[in-house]
């Protein structure tokens, strides 16, 4: 990745994906903020394919900027990536994509080191958290507001597509 990088890396920060069983799909989103992007490794901890919920990505949107309602408008190509485990991704952040559905009884773990902001400030980027698998949640809060919030896009996905449309042209 440092052979990569056209900037100085740190060691990554270390993460995992963990698509828990009967998970529904995530919005399309960009990962951090557009406007810094960052080198993303994803590698498989597990054969990963559509049953359990192999990640979509959209072809191509890592090369310009795109606002959410120009990804609902120009319907860019959309892949879903099958790794055999083992299989190593490398990408931008501010490609576009989003976590499927685990339609399996197993979680579906996918390591992912990240760079953001050059990477990581740890002198061994293990050591976070205290050196202790810990399990945080993801896109929404686990109080209850946030709670309603993620069953009411679950239940009516349309919801959550259109309120990203209306907030990206802001
Ligand atoms: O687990 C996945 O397939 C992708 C998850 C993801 O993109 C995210 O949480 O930002
Ligand atoms: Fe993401």
């Amino acid at each position: 990745m440092r052979g990569l990088s056209c900037s100085a890396l740190r060691a990554p920060n270390i993460g995992c994906n963990l698509n828990l069983p009967h998970s529904h799909a995530q919005n399309e989103h960009v990962d951090g903020y557009a406007s810094l992007p960052f080198l993303v490794v994803n590698v498989a901890a597990v054969d990963t394919n559509v049953d359990n919920g192999a990640m979509e990505i959209l072809r191509g949107t890592h090369r310009s900027e795109y606002k959410y309602w120009q990804i609902l408008l120009e319907r860019p190509q959309r892949l879903r990536v099958n790794l055999r485990q083992g299989d190593v991704v490398i990408r931008t952040s501010t490609l576009w994509h989003r976590g499927m559905p685990n339609r399996t009884d197993k979680p579906r773990p996918m390591l992912a080191f990240t760079w953001e902001d050059g990477g990581s400030s740890r002198e061994d980027p293990y050591d976070v958290h205290d050196g202790r698998i810990t399990f945080l949640p993801n896109r929404f809060a686990t109080d209850l507001k946030s709670r309603i919030r993620e069953q009411a896009f679950v239940a009516v996905p349309s919801l959550g597509t259109a309120y990203h449309a209306v907030r990206s042209f802001f």
